[in-house]
């Protein structure tokens, strides 16, 4: 408020306050503007990422004007706002997305153009902002777009990591990984040196009278870390809201604490401590799906955690509420259980700072949290040792238990004389050491607990959280199904699909609300479309025969069927029983006449994804797709009959080149592991049919787009559990099949057997947990059917477009507006132009 400037002096800043360029000859003003000022640069020096970091800079230049005019409009209307707290946004580039978002792509185009650049080699210069793993990460990017596009008053909160996620290299088939150092002229950021919280950990806690002579709890000493705010704007398609972003960085504390050790001349080692501080944000943990324990994960955890709350509580102390109204002002909801802390320190500001009861305390925070889990898989399930807690957060800890004792003594009144749920529902577990189960803290301390997928949900509910359900009963549990930003991945991944989309339904209204492509079904039978459809199709597989030309040297029939599976290399996801499935073809083919070869289907078969590097069988399953590319690709017996690519370093923006190019993808989880899956969304929303298991949400997207225009096969999620406990008493035989393709393997035709020996035996000797063997019949046959669909090319054209008229459930507008009406209990804010 101090800061405001007083009414008489406002009239000059109205008159020169900024404003937005609105056609092609003002953008190339501010874009010239940019290039000779901003970078120093001319027209005798400007190369393609010099024009890259003008324009970057001219549109961020429109999207912080809005930015502003948002952050006014939301602090002056006062309304309930939304924080997303997740631990991972994995945006990948702004700049097309920019363009398109606030309607100036052609201007930008032809300014371009006028000053000597192609803008898709502009926009190409870009790095991909990757702050996350993979779908988890990846949906709260899509989340923020329809925030924005919303007109939600939203925040994302995160970590600023100067390291995202690691570049894979493919190094004699292995995956090597490489730092992704991606923060040199980044423009998307503006670093808000006075927004900053100081941060503390380690210290232990004393009992003080406060001044009332209540005994109160305060932490105290141990080590102070600052956190620095950089925010990040996010423009909504189509309005003038411009959201937040806010990411946090690590920095040494400027107290005295720091400042101390350099009066006492120990310059050295007040310098280490200042590289310690800034060890926090430096580096995403690479892994999907899986939990590891470090105690530097967790001080991320708490650090973001700490100084998002206290940012939050800062903008709500502000309108000098009541803290009973704080729910009705702030909804926070946890991606995963990383940021499950928040509860903690949310209870630890309300009563050992602002001093209230336990209780009252208590029920403002569980109104405020949501919690959404994300996978039911145990290994990604998070639990801290309590040493460990003891020592970093020593008050948290305290809390944590008193959370527990209520938690247990309320159990007990409601199942008396029952030690065993008492015991399975406590947050400690009594393991050595013991260790605190952060989903219960999270079930416990949110109002509402959500699954992203219909089976998923259904399985938490039945499986994961089942005491939970008979305590708090059903209501507390909910699904909301996933989706994908229809901006992103249709109208910027596959501009010409989204222009022939328009021309057919009259206009872009299909981005804003995607139930309208249901309109498209009335021109399946239009031979003029469907050649167009078909045309669109072939310039997007050549569009990635260029992308396989130019990065791995094979050439590419784009005639071929493209089949194609990206995502994170996991032995759940099944990569292992495509590569199997590969080499069952190729020996197929082998073993066949010169008659015979002619009536095979061509195939590309696409890989792409990482590893993490410290997961050595998702690592094995790598090695062996590149070594049976090498084969296969040099076999001339075989020619363009199968090609098999492994496509290095799969990110964002290769994503929004491939997803538009396949025939058919890949979704074949072992039934009940994948929670959602949001690639299959994205392959049937740019007109790819897709083969997949019954898991995630292929099971809704065969409910909306019909079980004749999706491939399904596979054991259901119902009998996997006695498959394995079968397995597990010796009942398991390997598929006759399955057995050759290992003999191909163990007769080293795809290089030392050794090196891929404990991948055939997790199978054939270790049980078979992912039933790999169990599914290989359904899934060749399948394949088959594949093949012979393929051929009819019409039916084939009118599944895809029937398919595509049938996404509209699964926009993350649907999505932002489930959890709105039924978690968060936000309305958008309304927007003039
Ligand atoms: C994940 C799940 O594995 C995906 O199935 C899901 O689509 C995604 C978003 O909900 O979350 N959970 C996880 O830890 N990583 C994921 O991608």
């Amino acid at each position: 408020v101090e800061a405001s400037i007083p009414e008489p002096l406002r009239e000059a800043w109205r008159k020169y306050s900024a404003h937005e360029f609105t056609n092609k000859d003002e953008f190339e003003r501010e874009l010239v503007r940019h290039i000779e000022t901003t970078l120093a640069r001319s027209l005798y020096n400007c190369d393609d990422l010099a024009a890259y970091s003008g324009t970057a800079l001219a549109f961020r230049d429109r999207l912080i004007i809005e930015w502003n005019r948002t952050q006014q409009r939301q602090t002056f209307t006062d309304q309930k706002r939304v924080y997303y707290l997740s631990l991972e946004f994995l945006m990948g580039r702004a700049l097309d997305n920019a363009m398109l978002n606030v309607g100036m792509k052609d201007a930008a185009r032809e300014g371009l153009q006028d000053l000597g650049f192609r803008i898709e080699d502009v926009i190409g210069q870009e790095h991909d902002a990757a702050l996350g793993n993979g779908g988890l990460g990846r949906l709260a990017a899509c989340f923020l777009d329809s925030l924005a596009t919303l007109n939600y008053p939203a925040w994302g909160y995160g970590l600023r990591y100067r390291y995202g996620i690691f570049k894979q290299e493919i190094v004699n088939g292995y995956q090597m990984e490489v730092p992704d150092y991606w923060l040199d002229n980044n423009p998307w950021e503006f670093p808000r040196h006075d927004i900053t919280v100081d941060i503390q950990f380690y210290g232990h806690v004393k009992k003080k009278q406060d001044e009332n002579g209540k005994l109160v709890a305060s932490w105290v000493e141990g080590e102070v870390v600052q956190a620095v705010a950089y925010d990040v704007p996010i423009p909504g398609y189509g309005t003038k809201t411009t959201n937040n972003l806010r990411l946090w960085s690590s920095k040494a504390s400027s107290g005295e604490f720091d400042f101390q050790k350099f009066n006492a001349g120990d310059y050295e080692s007040a310098v280490a401590d200042q590289q310690t501080a800034e060890t926090i944000s430096a580096v995403l943990y690479p892994n999907d799906n899986l939990e590891r324990g470090k105690e530097l994960r967790l001080k991320q955890q708490y650090f973001w955690c700490a100084a998002s709350l206290y940012d939050i509580v800062r903008r709500f102390k502000k309108t000098k509420r009541a803290w009973s109204e704080f729910p009705d002002q702030v909804a926070i909801q946890l991606n995963d259980t990383h940021p499950t802390l928040a509860i903690v320190e949310m209870q630890r500001i309300l009563i050992d700072i602002e001093g209230l009861e336990w209780d009252e305390a208590w029920t403002i925070v569980t109104k405020t949290f949501g919690y959404t889990n994300h996978t039911v898989l145990p290994e990604a399930l998070e639990k801290w040792s309590v040493p460990l807690m003891q020592n970093l957060l020593p008050r948290h800890l305290q809390i944590i238990y008193d959370i527990n004792l209520y938690f247990l003594q309320s159990v007990e009144k409601q199942f008396p004389n029952n030690r065993e749920i008492l015991s399975r529902v406590s947050i400690i577990e009594e393991s050595h050491p013991k260790m605190v189960r952060m989903a219960y803290i999270a079930i416990i301390g949110s109002h509402k607990v959500n699954g992203v997928a219909e089976l998923h949900s259904d399985l938490l509910k039945s499986t994961l959280f089942k005491d939970f359900v008979d305590i708090y009963g059903v209501d507390r549990f909910t699904n909301v199904t996933n989706g994908v930003t229809p901006r992103r991945w249709l109208h910027q991944a596959n501009p010409a699909l989204s222009s022939l989309i328009a021309e057919k339904l009259g206009g872009h209204e299909f981005l804003t609300d995607l139930t309208l492509l249901d309109k498209l079904e009335a021109f399946v039978d239009d031979k003029d479309f469907r050649r167009q459809w078909a045309h669109i199709k072939s310039d997007n597989k050549l569009r990635l025969a260029k992308l396989i030309k130019d990065t791995t040297g094979y050439k590419v029939n784009p005639e071929s069927l493209f089949d194609i599976q990206v995502k994170r290399i996991h032995e759940y996801k099944r990569q292992q029983l495509n590569i199997f499935g590969v080499i069952h073809r190729y020996l197929k083919i082998k073993g066949m006449s010169a008659e015979e070869r002619k009536k095979v289907v061509p195939r590309v078969s696409v890989f792409g994804g990482k590893a993490a590097p410290g997961y050595w069988m998702a690592k094995t399953i790598i090695h062996l797709i590149n070594k049976v590319a090498a084969v296969v690709n040099n076999d001339s017996d075989v020619g363009d009959l199968l090609k098999v690519i492994f496509i290095e370093d799969y990110n964002v923006s290769k994503a929004e080149i491939i997803c538009p190019a396949s025939d058919i993808s890949e979704h074949i989880s072992t039934a009940g592991t994948e929670g959602s899956g949001t690639s299959n969304m994205k392959f049937v929303l740019n007109g790819g049919l897709i083969i997949g298991t019954c898991d995630g949400a292929n099971i809704e997207i065969t409910r909306e787009i019909g079980d004749q225009n999706i491939f399904l096969f596979g054991n259901l999620a119902e009998d996997v559990e006695d498959l394995r406990h079968r397995h597990f008493y010796g009942d398991f035989q390997l598929d006759p099949a399955l057995e050759k393709v290992f003999k191909a393997i163990k007769d080293n035709m795809f290089g030392d057997a050794g090196d891929f020996s404990a991948l055939t035996a997790s199978i054939e000797e270790h049980g078979d947990y992912y039933l790999v063997s169990d599914d290989f019949h359904s899934y060749v046959t399948t394949h088959e059917m594949v093949d012979e669909a393929f051929l009819n090319k019409e039916e084939w054209l009118a599944k895809s477009i029937t398919s595509v008229a049938r996404m509209g459930f699964f926009s993350t507008d649907r999505v932002i507006n489930e959890y709105a009406d039924s978690i968060w209990n936000v309305e958008p804010l309304a927007v003039k132009d």
